[in-house]
């Protein structure tokens, strides 16, 4: 039985088994940042320490996906962070997506700071970051074919579209303010999901939207099929 805790901006998940499976969203969003122009780009990047509190002989950049940390000899090293945009880091290789076990750290803000929780430090061994990669606030929608954001993140929109493969989406992820339109394949089940006007911080941006598309939209799982910026449906 899964536990999905939401408190203040801090999402955690855990699997109390033997070996328990976590996943802690860090909003670091709020403080510090009024002042910024809306309209400059923000490229995504990670700087990962090996020691707490950004600490350590080496600070290792990335801005793209990184399946496999051990390619550049980071793997199980990983303690802080300093970053900007949108990022998730694994316990396993490949997203987790071959073990179903595996701890997971959602971490998004811009020029921001923190440690990992204490049951990933020296544990990650692949990140990611979602959205847009030279603007991490940019509307965007991004599907993943297993729950909790693991696995393959294989689609990423920005406007209306089609989706071949959906009944793989088990968990998407939301950037921007914008909201997004779910169809089934006749239309006949309309979703909405994404920030109502009630999360727009106070710089106008919007913090991500994380969703189990098992947990909560049970009418569009294993259907999506159409997608649509913005929302459509009827109340
Ligand atoms: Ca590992």
């Amino acid at each position: 039985m899964l536990r999905f805790v939401i408190c203040n901006s801090t999402l955690i998940k855990s699997n109390k088994k033997v070996k328990p499976k976590m996943l802690f969203l860090v909003s670091l969003l709020i403080f510090g940042h009024f002042g910024l122009n809306l309209a400059q780009d923000r490229p995504q990047f990670i700087d990962c320490y090996e020691g707490g509190h950004q600490t350590g002989d080496e600070v290792y950049r990335f801005n793209a996906t990184i399946p496999q940390l051990s390619e550049y000899g980071f793997d199980d090293r990983l303690s802080s962070y300093c970053l900007t945009g949108n990022w998730i880091m694994y316990e396993h290789e490949f997203f987790n997506e071959f073990n179903s076990s595996g701890d997971a750290v959602v971490a998004f803000g811009e020029n921001t700071c923190g440690d990992l929780p204490l049951w990933l430090y020296n544990e990650v061994s692949s990140l990611r970051f979602y959205g847009l990669q030279d603007d991490w606030n940019a509307d965007t929608i991004n599907f993943f074919n297993r729950e909790y954001y693991e696995g393959i993140e294989y689609s990423v929109y920005i406007g209306d579209d089609y989706i071949e493969d959906g009944e793989l989406v088990k968990s998407l992820i939301t950037t921007g303010c914008s909201q997004w339109s779910l169809y089934n394949k006749d239309e006949s089940v309309c979703v909405c999901v994404g920030p109502t006007d009630q999360d727009i911080n106070l710089d106008g941006t919007c913090d991500p939207v994380f969703l189990g598309i098992e947990v909560f939209f049970e009418d569009v799982y294993g259907k999506i099929y159409k997608i649509r910026k913005e929302c459509f449906c009827e109340i």
